[in-house]
C-alpha cells in the first residue's frame, strides 16, 4: 500500500482536480519544503501545518461501530479504494484498525490503532479505540493524546455504561466531542429520546448537524441543517464503496419520501425554535456536541461526518506542561509517548513507540533530549502509522502522531523535547482489579517469558506488580479485566515462543499508596504492597471488607482510586 504520509504535499497525493488550478499555492508549497531543508522554520509556517492538523480518537461502548467507521473513513478520504470488514467473512478484505490476528478472529478491537492520511489538505491522525470495558486504560492513554472525539452511539442501545464513563473522562478534559448515532439502517431508538438521553445522562446538549429523514431502517437520508439540503444516499454492495449522494428539493423530497420527510422537516424546525444549534464556543468547550446520524456500513452520513472533523473540529493548541504552564504550539519541539507496540508487523518483530507532537517542528533524525533519562536521542527511526503498515515519517508538526521504532528506552508517558527542558504530565495507570499469577509451561522458556512479561507490561496489556524489596519473587499481573489475561497469554505465546499458564491469586481489591502508608500496612494481616513499572505503589488486599475496615480505622493513610471516572 502506498502511504499518503507526505504530508507537505496534500494537494499532489490526492490529486484534487482543482489543486491543478492553482499553481500559486503550489509553488509556494515547493517553496516552504525549500526552507525546512534550509533548516529555516519560523513560527509562521510551524502555526500554517498545525492549523491543518486534526487528531482525535473514535470512542464508545462495545460494538457501536468504530472500526467500521474508521474504515469508511479511509474509504471517503481516498486511503482505499475498497472499504474492509470488521469481520471478513463476506469480504477478502478485513478493516485496518483490525490488523492483530485476535482482533480479527474475534471480530473485536483489543489495541487502539493509528491511522495518519491526508483528506482536504489537511492531516488527520485519528485513532480507533476498543470498546470493551476490559480495554479502557488503552483508551483513556489515546485520550490524552487527541484534541477531540469523535463518540459513536448505537442508535437501538444509546448511552451505555461505558459510554458514560468515556464521556466523563473527555468532560474532565474539556474535550470537544462529534456524536455520532450509527446503525440508522436497523431499528432504532427515537432521535430526539436519544438527543435528551444523551443532555439527561452527561449534561451535554447535542446540536444537530445531520437529521435523518425515515426511521431507523428505513435510513432514505439526512438534512443537512448547514445547508437546508436534502441529501439522499443509495446503497452499495456490502457498503465497500461511497454511497451516492442526490440532492433531492422539498417539492419532491415531499412528493418521494411522504410523511418521513415532513417529520423530519418539522423536528429540523424545532430544533431551530429551541436553538439546537451548533456553537462553536459551546462545542470548543465541550458543553455542546454537533450531532451527526448515519450508517457506517451503509456509508450513510460518514461523508458528514468526517468533513465535520475538519470543518468544526479543533486543530491543536497549546498543551499543558508538569508544572502548569501552556506549551505553544510554536514553541520548539517537544512530544510525549502514549502507547508503546511490540510486532505489529510479524516480519520485522520491532517495537513501536507513539509520540505525539506538541510543539514545535519535527524533523527525522533530529537530537531531542529524553526528558526522563535526562540524555539525548536520536529520531532516526521515526515513522508515519497507518494500522500495521507504516512509512517514513520525515517530519511532523503539532498533533501529530509518530512512530519511533525501537526506541527501547522510550515509555509510556515519557517526554522528548528540544531546547528548554519541558516535561508533560504522567498518564496515570488504573489500580488493578484481577490479581493473577503466570509462568511458562515449560521453564526451559524462562527467557523468553521474562523478556514477553517486560515488554508487555511497557505496552500495558497487563500490570507487572513487583515486590520492591524481593525483585526476583514471583510478580503478580494486574489487569482491570480478565480479557487482558487471554491476550496476555496468547501473545506470549505466539509472539514470546512462551507457553504460559495462568493462576488467580488470593488478592482482591488495590489502592494506590505512598511509602510513609505502605511501611504501616507491611505489619497488617492480609495485605501486601507492590511497586509497578512507573514506580506507583499498590497495597493489595485479600477482601474489600478489610480494605473498608483499614480506611475506617486508619483514615490518614494513602489508600485511595487512580482514577474516579473509570473503573
Ligand atoms: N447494521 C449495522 N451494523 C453495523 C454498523 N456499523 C457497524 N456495524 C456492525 O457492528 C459490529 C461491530 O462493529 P465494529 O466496527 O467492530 O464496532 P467497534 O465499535 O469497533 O467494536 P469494538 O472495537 O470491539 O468495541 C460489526 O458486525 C459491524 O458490521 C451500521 O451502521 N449498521
Ligand atoms: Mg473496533
Amino acid at each position: 500500500m502506498t502511504l499518503t504520509r507526505d504530508l507537505d504535499k496534500p494537494e499532489i497525493q490526492n490529486i484534487s482536480p482543482l489543486w491543478l488550478l492553482f499553481p500559486l499555492i503550489r509553488i509556494r508549497g515547493v517553496y516552504a519544503e525549500s526552507r525546512y531543508k534550509a533548516g529555516i522554520m519560523t513560527q509562521e509556517l510551524i502555526q500554517e501545518q498545525t492549523k491543518k492538523r486534526r487528531t482525535f480518537a473514535i470512542i464508545s461502548h462495545p460494538d457501536a461501530g468504530k472500526t467500521t467507521l474508521t474504515e469508511k473513513f479511509l474509504l471517503y478520504s481516498g486511503q482505499v479504494a475498497e472499504a474492509g470488514t470488521v469481520k471478513s467473512r463476506k469480504s477478502s478484505r478485513s478493516a485496518r484498525s483490525d490488523w492483530m490476528a485476535m482482533e480479527q478472529d474475534r471480530g473485536i478491537s483489543i489495541a487502539s490503532t493509528v491511522l495518519q492520511f491526508s483528506f482536504r489538505e489537511h492531516v488527520i491522525n485519528l485513532l480507533d479505540t476498543p470498546g470493551h470495558r476490559d480495554f479502557s486504560e488503552d483508551t483513556y492513554r489515546v485520550l490524552a493524546a487527541v484534541d477531540a472525539a469523535v463518540m459513536v452511539l448505537d442508535a437501538a442501545k444509546g448511552i451505555e455504561s461505558q459510554t458514560l464513563k468515556l464521556f466523563e473522562v473527555c468532560k474532565a478534559r474539556n474535550m470537544p466531542i462529534l456524536t455520532f448515532i450509527n446503525k440508522w439502517d436497523r431499528p432504532s431508538l427515537d432521535p430526539l429520546a436519544l438527543m435528551d438521553q444523551i443532555e439527561q445522562s452527561i449534561g451535554v446538549q447535542t446540536t444537530p448537524i445531520t437529521w435523518p429523514v425515515g426511521p431507523g431502517g428505513d435510513f432514505r437520508g439526512v438534512i443537512d441543517r448547514r445547508s437546508n439540503q436534502f441529501v439522499r444516499f443509495s446503497r452499495t454492495s456490502h457498503g465497500a464503496t461511497i454511497a451516492p449522494e442526490e440532492i433531492v428539493s422539498p417539492e419532491n423530497a415531499e412528493i418521494e419520501e411522504g410523511e418521513m420527510w415532513t417529520q423530519a422537516e418539522e423536528e429540523v424546525a424545532l430544533f431551530d425554535e429551541i436553538e439546537a444549534t451548533h456553537s462553536e464556543e459551546g462545542f470548543l468547550s465541550g458543553r455542546t456536541s454537533p450531532l451527526f446520524v448515519g450508517s457506517a456500513l451503509t456509508n450513510f452520513g460518514v461523508r458528514h461526518l468526517l468533513d465535520a472533523v475538519i470543518d468544526l473540529a479543533p486543530s491543536p493548541g497549546p498543551r499543558e506542561t508538569s508544572d502548569g504552564d501552556m506549551r505553544e504550539v510554536t514553541e520548539p519541539f517537544s512530544a510525549f509517548v502514549f502507547k508503546v507496540q511490540a510486532n505489529m508487523d510479524p516480519s520485522h518483530r520491532d517495537r513501536v513507540a507513539f509520540m505525539r507532537v506538541n510543539s514545535g517542528y519535527f524533523e527525522r533524525g533530529m537530537q531531542v533530549t529524553h526528558e526522563r533519562l535526562n540524555k539525548a536521542f536520536s529520531t532516526k527511526f521515526a515513522t508515519s502509522m497507518f494500522g500495521a503498515d507504516r512509512g517514513t515519517a520525515e517530519d511532523g508538526y503539532p498533533g501529530d502522531v509518530l512512530g519511533l521504532v525501537n526506541a527501547s528506552d522510550l515509555r509510556i508517558g515519557d517526554t522528548l523535547y528540544a531546547g528548554d527542558p519541558v516535561v508533560f504530565p504522567p498518564i496515570p495507570r488504573f489500580e488493578p482489579e484481577l490479581f493473577w499469577n503466570a509462568r511458562p509451561v515449560d521453564i526451559s522458556k524462562t527467557k523468553q517469558f521474562r523478556k514477553g512479561l517486560s515488554q508487555l507490561d511497557e505496552e500495558g496489556v497487563v500490570q507487572v506488580l513487583r515486590d520492591l524489596d524481593a525483585p526476583t519473587a514471583t510478580p503478580v499481573l494486574g489487569a482491570v479485566g480478565q480479557m487482558q489475561f487471554e491476550v496476555f497469554a496468547h501473545r506470549l505465546e505466539h509472539e514470546f515462543g512462551a507457553v504460559v499458564e495462568m493462576t488467580p491469586t488470593a488478592w482482591v481489591v488495590a489502592r494506590r499508596t505512598d511509602e510513609e502508608t505502605a511501611q504501616r500496612i507491611r505489619d497488617l494481616r492480609g495485605t501486601r504492597v507492590l511497586g509497578s513499572l512507573d514506580g506507583t505503589l499498590f497495597a493489595l488486599f485479600d477482601s474489600t471488607g478489610r480494605l473498608a475496615r483499614t480506611t475506617d480505622e486508619y483514615p490518614d493513610w494513602t489508600l485511595e482510586r487512580v482514577v474516579e471516572t473509570v473503573g
